[in-house]
């Protein structure tokens, strides 16, 4: 067999064994969600014929032309039962564009199609664009909101990392072709993560935002933030007012941001976010939950304290350490709730749980009290309740608590 013939074997029966692998839960979990044993999307999954030139004339030695780094960041949706995520590839080049996979069960066999989306450009064209958020407005069309990232016009000459992130916008009916409208026009000089509500709210588009000073930094900015504007034609929001806050020493002291849209449950609005918190080794993002009242999006009715997913195990390692981040979630009819998060900018995950689950967390977790002492009150809180149980209960269950307890 030639280098060529051997080569393409290997590289045939990996993608094969890789794309064909179940996934499982990983048990017993945490009672709110599900971990799964595998990654569902890794820059492992693209197609060979993205990245080599499959002809043994033009590349007798099969190398790679135009390598795939990294899968991550991914929206996602469900149409017609079949799982879609949208996700953000990123080349080798360290350019981004957004590729649809889709799998029959949302956790595994998830597949690239053929070609990456052909986003039309504005007339300023985007350096880099990344993390979309997909909703299905009860207008009709499914809208993409991005992140459109282009050179600071105002960089000093000798700057080549200064950038300005604004929101892109583009809308489609199948996933396949996409019509690019005007970009976001906010009050802020910077958005990133911005989410369309998917209701009309008072007959006026909502869309989540994410005010920023500069590309990294929050600034004066930061906070979850809430505008309305009337045509995504020509997306304008006059004011954005924050909805759910930046707070000293918590998960989001230093910045957050909305994940997909939000879940309407019986309840509230279900969130799923992102927080940011700077630490020794730099940025640490993790994901977390709060609720919105039904009659009033805007207003915040329940926030759990603390994170609801953050990176673990092999999650912490990756281009960018320490990062859980998830801009798509999927829910099915009978309620169950597929968490799609990206870990440390490298590959995707799922995490599964329900409605009713997820709502139980968010109804039920206490907030944050700010402070140490009031966080072990709150502990004690618990720990007492639990020892009063066990004390009027009794069971091989708890007798089984009981032995692990010191006497
Ligand atoms: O690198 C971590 C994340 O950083 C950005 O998120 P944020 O705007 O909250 O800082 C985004 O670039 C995101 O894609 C990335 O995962």
């Amino acid at each position: 067999m030639s280098t060529y013939e051997t080569r393409l074997t290997q590289l045939i029966e990996a993608q094969e064994a890789l794309l064909a692998q179940p996934n499982a839960p990983v048990e017993p979990g945490n009672g709110i969600f599900h971990r799964y044993q595998n990654p569902v999307l890794t820059e492992k999954h693209a197609p060979l014929f993205w990245s080599y030139d499959l002809d043994p004339e033009s590349n007798p030695h099969l190398m790679e032309r135009i390598g795939v780094h990294c899968a991550f960041n991914a929206g996602a949706i469900q149409l017609d039962g079949k799982f879609y995520v949208v996700a953000r590839v990123e080349g080798n080049d360290r350019k981004s564009f957004f590729a649809i996979a889709e799998s029959p069960n949302g956790v595994d066999n998830f597949r690239f199609w053929d070609h990456p989306v052909t986003m039309p450009e504005t007339e300023v064209p985007d350096t880099n664009v990344y993390d979309m958020r997909l909703t299905q407005h009860e207008d009709g069309w499914i809208y993409g909101l991005f992140c459109t990232e282009r050179k600071d016009p105002n960089a000093k000459p000798f700057d080549l990392s200064s950038a300005v992130a604004q929101c892109g916008i583009a809308r489609t009916k199948d996933l396949k072709t996409w019509e690019r409208l005007p970009d976001l026009k906010t009050p802020s000089a910077q958005q990133r993560n911005v989410v369309l509500h998917p209701e009309f709210v008072g007959g006026k588009y909502a869309l989540y935002t994410r005010p920023q000073d500069g590309f990294i930094d929050a600034g004066s900015g930061g906070g979850i933030g809430w505008g309305l504007c009337d045509d995504m034609t020509n997306a304008v929001v006059e004011k954005e007012s924050i909805i759910d806050s930046r707070a000293y020493h918590t998960i989001k002291e230093v910045k957050n941001g909305q994940g997909d849209a939000p879940i309407k449950t019986p309840q509230g609005w279900l969130h799923i976010a992102h927080g940011v918190r700077g630490c020794a080794s730099g940025l640490r993002y993790v994901i977390y939950a709060f609720m919105t009242s039904l009659e009033d999006p805007s207003k915040l009715t329940h926030s759990p304290g603390g994170f609801l997913i953050a990176p673990e195990g092999d999650e912490l390692v990756g281009d960018v350490m320490n990062v859980a981040f998830t801009n798509g979630t999927i829910v099915t009819e009978s309620g169950e709730v597929f968490i799609y998060y990206a870990s440390s900018d490298t590959r995707l995950h799922v995490a599964t749980s329900t409605i009713e689950k997820l709502v139980d967390y968010v109804t039920h977790t206490p907030a944050d009290p700010l402070f140490s002492a009031k966080c072990v009150a709150q502990r004690n809180e618990l720990i007492d309740k639990n020892l009063a149980y066990m004390a009027k209960t009794q069971g091989p269950l708890i007798d089984r608590i009981n032995s692990l307890r010191v006497k």
